[in-house]
């Protein structure tokens, strides 16, 4: 068998997504998913120009072989578009392989650890019993998990919190450039209030979530942790800019309170303090930006190890295709954590065919062969690329900051 075609697929059916198909001779073919939100031209020109060249002729059985001939061989190792160029091609490769086999992908990675794979999703508003009354009625909805963001009262809603920036509705993308305000010291005191009304309002037998979004130094982060104490949450996700990994030793001398990070990690060197000193109990990096099936599989056992559990990262801006890729990793290792999935606009279903499924707070892997994402390739052409930017923060000084 050998790789006769790789077509790059960019669409946007409410977003924009970048799409590979891997062709081979057989027929067989593989898709796989190489979005980084705001940046996926980067990609596209990548994957066209430097990377489908060089794959032709080649056998697309042998995944592992070319995960280590893209990586190696591209000499400027990591970084979030390699990584993801990276990602696509393995991805599409695990989807032949598992359809050559007959079986889900699921099977090829040690077979099934769980029946079912438990996921979260976003409840944002505008105060505190906005987000209340939504966390109920997403209890209400099956969900087990649930994360709850609070616009902070003085500044404008921002990325998170209220209804205005919610993914869901597409409202983070922008054709332009937004800047959004931030200030430390009036959310700090916001959040812990937030989570004891919402114990009051749904008990604890919920597993709440909240994603701090690089906003926080290390020693602030440890003091929120501290806070939030009594009220069990899940995780604190992203609760400091984690270049430095060692930041997170301040933070874990300081609290009980677990801590998730790694969704804009790409590669196992991103994680290789924070597993191996224990600094962190979830690590969330996803398919697409972490170097496909082959990448996650390889960190998430590293995190095993050390007691380190998976929490794939998964808003709707990687496409159906990471999500199928993730289900199949999240049901055959052992230490899955919990899958993030906020689900996707109609346009996006009716492009992405999807065999697995989402059911009442929880994932299903598809029973047929594959990953089980198809994309319709007529209808991605009826949606061309629009230009699309994250927006970017400035503390009330006007000095840019991270978010
Ligand atoms: O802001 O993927 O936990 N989820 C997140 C995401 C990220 C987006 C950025 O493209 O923080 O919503
Ligand atoms: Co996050």
């Amino acid at each position: 068998m050998k790789i006769k075609e790789i077509k790059v697929i960019v669409c946007s059916p409410g977003r924009n997504f970048v799409t590979v198909k891997v062709i081979t001779d057989e027929g067989v073919y593989g898709i796989g998913d190489g979005t980084v939100n705001g940046r996926e031209l980067a990609v596209v020109s990548y994957l066209k120009d430097h990377i489908a060249p060089t794959l032709i002729g080649k056998d697309p059985l042998r995944t592992e072989d070319i995960w280590q001939y893209l990586y190696k061989g591209a000499y400027w190792r990591r970084g979030p578009i390699t990584m993801a160029a990276i990602a696509a091609i393995d991805m599409a490769l695990w989807d032949i392989k598992a359809k050559v086999a007959n079986m889900p992908l699921y099977q090829l990675l040690g077979g099934r650890s769980r029946d079912k794979v438990m996921i979260y999703k976003h409840v944002g508003g505008l105060d505190i019993s906005e987000v209340t009354e939504g966390v109920i009625a997403m209890r209400e909805q099956g969900l087990d998990a649930i994360r709850a963001q609070v616009s902070i009262p003085g500044l404008p809603p921002i990325y998170g919190t209220g209804p205005s920036t919610d993914q869901a509705a597409g409202g983070m993308i922008k054709p332009m450039v937004t800047e959004e305000v931030w200030a430390t010291h009036k959310y700090m005191p916001l959040v812990p209030k937030l989570f004891e009304k919402l114990r009051d309002a749904v008990g604890w037998d919920v597993h709440l979530l909240h994603d701090v979004h690089h906003r926080l130094t290390p020693i602030e982060a440890a003091r929120l942790g501290k806070d939030l104490e009594p009220y069990r949450l899940f995780w604190l996700e992203d609760a400091v800019p984690a270049e430095l990994q060692e930041g997170f030793r301040i933070i874990r001398q300081h609290t009980t309170q677990p801590l998730a990070v790694g969704e804009i990690f790409n590669s196992v060197y991103d994680t290789t303090t924070l597993i191996q000193e224990q600094l962190i109990d979830y690590i969330r990096v996803t398919a697409v930006h972490a170097g496909g099936v082959t990448g996650i599989k390889k960190i998430f056992d590293f995190a095993s190890i050390y007691h380190v559990k998976s929490a794939c990262h998964g808003p709707m801006d990687m496409s159906p295709a990471t999500m199928g890729a993730n289900i199949h990793v999240d049901t055959a290792i052992n230490n899955f954590g919990i899958q993030e999935f906020t689900g996707y606009t109609k346009e996006t279903y009716d492009v992405f065919k999807c065999d697995w499924r989402y059911d009442r707070g929880y994932l299903y892997p598809n029973e047929t062969p594959g990953h089980g994402t198809d994309i319709d390739e007529d209808l991605a052409a009826k949606y061309p690329y629009a230009a699309a930017y994250l927006p970017v923060a400035r503390l009330e000084d006007g000095s840019m900051t991270s978010w």
